[in-house]
C-alpha cells in the first residue's frame, strides 16, 4: 500500500527529474596549465584553462578569477540553448581562458576551475577541475657566508672557521629563513659536503642548490 509519505517523495523525485530534463547540456575542462611550472617569488604566473563544447550550440560568455586564501578560483560562464536547440552542428568547439597572477610568496597554492552552463531555465555546473602548484624560493645570498655580496674564497675560509675553529655561524636571510647561507646543498645541515662543494664552486663548479629552502 502506498503511503502519503511515499507519494510525496515520488512527486519530489519526478519534479527533480523534470528540472534536470530542462538543463541538459554538458561541456568539459580538459586541462589547467601553470607557467612557469616551478615559479619563484619573482615570477608572474600564467594560468591557462582549456575546455571544449560538444557541439555548436554553446556560447562562451565570460570568466572571472577570484581568490580565497591560497586558492585561485576561476569561474567560466557559457550559454546554451539545450535542450530546445533542435539540430546542432556536430563539432567539437574548444575554448581557452588565460590569466596572469602577480608574483606570490613561497608556498603551496591551488587553481580551482568551475565551469557553469545556463539556459533560459537555470544554471548548473557542468564540470570542475583543480591544479595545485608550488612557489619556491629565491635565495640570492646562499653561499655568501660573510655577506659581502659575492661568493668566493673568503666565504670558504668563513665556513672553515665555523666548522673547525669555533668561528661565527653563517647567517640566514630574511627571504629564506629556513636555510643557512653555509648549507650549500640545502640538506638542512652544514657539513664537510658543503665545504667541498663551495670550494669546487670557486673553480667553476655548479652554483648552490637546487633546493626549495622555504619549503618542507
Ligand atoms: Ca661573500
Ligand atoms: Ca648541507
Amino acid at each position: 500500500m502506498t503511503t502519503c509519505r511515499q507519494l510525496a517523495w515520488s512527486g519530489a523525485l519526478v519534479s527533480l527529474l523534470l528540472l534536470w530534463g530542462t538543463m541538459t547540456g554538458h561541456a568539459e575542462i580538459t586541462g589547467i596549465g601553470i607557467v612557469p611550472q616551478y615559479p619563484n617569488p619573482v615570477d608572474s604566473i600564467r594560468v591557462t584553462v582549456d575546455g571544449y563544447f560538444p557541439d555548436a550550440c554553446y556560447h562562451f560568455d565570460s570568466s572571472y578569477l577570484g581568490r580565497m586564501q591560497d586558492t585561485f578560483l576561476i569561474n567560466t560562464w557559457t550559454t546554451t540553448c539545450h535542450p530546445q536547440c533542435g539540430a546542432c552542428a556536430n563539432v567539437i568547439v574548444p575554448y581557452k581562458v588565460v590569466y596572469s597572477i602577480a608574483p606570490l610568496p613561497a608556498g603551496t597554492y591551488t587553481v580551482l576551475v568551475r565551469e557553469w552552463l545556463h539556459n533560459n531555465a537555470g544554471v548548473w555546473k557542468s564540470d570542475s577541475a583543480h591544479m595545485p602548484f608550488v612557489v619556491g624560493c629565491v635565495c640570492p645570498h646562499q653561499g655568501d657566508c660573510n655577506g659581502d655580496g659575492v661568493i668566493n674564497a673568503v666565504d670558504v675560509i668563513f665556513l672553515i672557521g665555523y666548522a673547525f675553529s669555533n668561528g661565527p655561524v653563517p647567517p640566514s636571510d630574511p627571504e629564506c629563513p629556513l636555510i643557512n647561507r653555509g648549507d650549500w646543498d640545502c640538506n638542512g645541515q652544514i657539513d664537510l659536503s658543503d665545504l667541498i662543494k663551495m670550494v669546487s664552486y670557486t673553480y667553476r663548479s655548479p652554483a648552490p642548490g637546487p633546493c626549495n629552502p622555504c619549503g618542507p
